[in-house]
Formats: structure tokens, C-alpha cells, sequence
């Protein structure tokens, strides 16, 4: 039999494998069980969408701990490496360092920091965002990998040039800086309605390291031709939160107009679901075992 494979070398494998790899979108523990259930090998612990979850915005207004938290009850819920959006690393090195190894510590297979500065905002909004001087950000990713306490721990460098509206240039120097710096993959951001930018950093960057991407707003590409340009993983990065949302208004508006449930039963999870979900099972037997026989 084969040893368990941790979630840190397995985050790793996804990251530096040949195959395109996959990262679905989690806010919570029971977001966390869906993405497994669907049969993902990997989470994406979204800023936006964890944010939403706990009714803030995208600002860091959820401190570092209680992002921590969050992802606490997720990495519990879940059997799957998650990769975490770590914003800007929440400071500079230094709190980098002890955010890289609290994650360590709750099982949190890698984070992925963006060359911004605290605090930051979602890159869908505004214009021309500020970005971090590309060497006190290097000296974040140096801190990071210096401080992880399991080998296999990953660190994704986000870059926000194109996102900021620099040039193609500036985002490849700053990816070859990032990736020198110990990054264990760079993540190219574009907030393009086409791939042609995510394509164009691909065909200049070559295999220099694995790049992750976010195609929210490129989302028509194919997936294939992201495979065929050499991405080591694509996340999902929002939708389940947004899927949330949908099915709570819809739910919600016809208890309300309805004052009845007929409308919505059967049109919702069961409550039995919810037991299945959370494995009400293992509680019985576990029962079982330790309580008195009466
Ligand atoms: C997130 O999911 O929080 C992200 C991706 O960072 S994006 O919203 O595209 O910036
Ligand atoms: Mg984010």
C-alpha cells in the first residue's frame, strides 16, 4: 500500500505536473464538501468569495486570523489541498512570514500573494491599482518560503500588471523576478474579455515555471486552448459563492411572496442532505463506541 500523499505534495504535484489541473472555489466548510463531492483535487480559498460569505467586501476587512479561521474549517471539512488567497500577504516580509506559518500549521497547502499593497481591493474595480515595488515583493516571497515549516508548502506569485494596465513587458519582468525570488508558480492575471493577454504571456514566458489563471472574464476561451498553451492550473474562482447567492434570492423570494414552503420544497437541498453532508453516520457509530451502553 502506498503511503498517504499530503495535501502540501499534492497541491505541489498539481502545480508542477504536466497536466492542466483544476482549482474550484470555496468560502466555508460546507462549500469546501461540495467542490470534493463534485470531484475537484483542489480548493481555491477565495478572498472575494470568503469575504462575501462573512458579509464584508474584498478589502481586507476580514483580518489575517479570521481568514485563517475560515480556512481552518475548511481544510477540517475537506480531505483536499487548498490553495488560499493570501491578498498581499496581509503587510510586508514579516507578516508574511508568520501568515506562511500559520497556514503550515492548519494544513493549508500553499497561498497565493499578489504584488499589491494592504489594503488591497478586488481587481475588478477601478483603474491603474498601485502595484508593490517588485523587490520589497520579492523580499514577501523570500520571507514566505523561508518561513514554511513543510517542504512541500506552495507559494503562488500573483502578478497584477496587466490588471493595472502596465505593459506586457513589466508583467514578464516581474514574473521572472518572482519566479527567481522562489516562487513555486506564478499566477497571471487578465481582466480581458479574451485570452489574447493570458495567450501573448504565455508564448513569451515559455516554461520558465507553472502559471496558474483566473479566467473569470475570459471565460469564453476554451479550456483546451489554455491546455494547448502550456497553463499548469486554471481556477474557478467565485462561482459557487455567486451560485449561492442566486439559489438563496430565488428560495428566499418565494417563501416570502408565497407565505408556504410548497413552492421551494423539493426545489432545495433535503434536511436529510444536510445530515449525509456531514457525515451524521460516523456520529452514530462513533456513538456507538464510547457512550454507555443503556
Ligand atoms: C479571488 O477569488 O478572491 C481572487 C480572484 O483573488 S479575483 O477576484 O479575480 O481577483
Ligand atoms: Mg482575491
Amino acid at each position: 500500500s502506498q503511503a498517504p500523499v499530503s495535501r502540501f505534495s499534492r497541491l505541489r504535484a498539481m502545480l508542477a505536473g504536466p497536466d492542466l489541473s483544476f482549482l474550484m472555489e470555496a468560502h466555508s466548510g460546507l462549500s469546501a464538501k461540495i467542490v470534493e463531492e463534485a470531484g475537484f483535487q483542489g480548493i481555491w480559498g477565495s478572498g472575494l468569495s470568503m469575504s462575501a460569505a462573512l458579509g464584508l467586501r474584498d478589502n481586507n476587512e476580514a483580518s489575517w486570523s479570521q481568514v485563517l479561521e475560515q480556512v481552518e474549517y475548511m481544510a477540517d471539512a475537506t480531505s483536499l489541498p487548498i490553495l488560499l488567497d493570501g491578498d498581499t500577504g496581509h503587510g510586508n516580509f514579516n507578516n508574511v512570514r508568520r501568515f506562511v506559518r500559520k497556514l503550515c500549521e492548519r494544513g493549508v497547502a500553499g497561498v497565493c500573494i499578489e504584488d499589491k499593497l494592504f489594503p488591497k481591493t478586488n481587481s475588478f474595480i477601478g483603474e491603474a491599482q498601485p502595484l508593490a515595488d517588485m523587490e520589497e515583493f520579492c523580499g514577501r516571497i523570500r520571507a514566505g518560503k523561508d518561513s514554511q515549516t513543510d517542504d512541500d508548502f506552495s507559494i503562488v506569485a500573483r502578478i497584477e500588471a496587466l490588471i493595472s494596465g502596465h505593459s506586457m513587458d513589466e508583467a514578464l519582468r516581474r514574473a521572472e523576478a518572482y519566479h527567481q525570488a522562489g516562487a513555486d508558480a506564478i499566477l497571471i492575471h487578465s481582466k480581458k474579455r479574451t485570452a489574447n493577454e493570458i495567450i501573448g504571456f504565455m508564448e513569451r514566458w515559455g516554461n520558465r515555471c507553472p502559471v496558474v489563471i483566473v479566467p473569470t472574464m475570459y471565460y469564453g476561451t476554451p479550456t483546451d486552448a489554455f491546455r494547448k498553451a502550456g497553463v499548469s492550473t486554471i481556477i474557478w474562482a467565485n462561482h459557487l459563492v455567486r451560485a449561492s447567492i442566486t439559489a438563496m434570492r430565488t428560495t428566499a423570494a418565494h417563501i416570502h411572496a408565497d407565505q408556504s414552503l410548497t413552492q421551494v420544497e423539493g426545489r432545495v437541498a433535503s434536511v436529510k442532505d444536510i445530515f449525509a453532508l456531514m457525515d451524521n453516520d460516523e456520529l452514530e457509530t462513533a456513538g456507538d463506541r464510547y457512550l454507555p451502553v443503556t
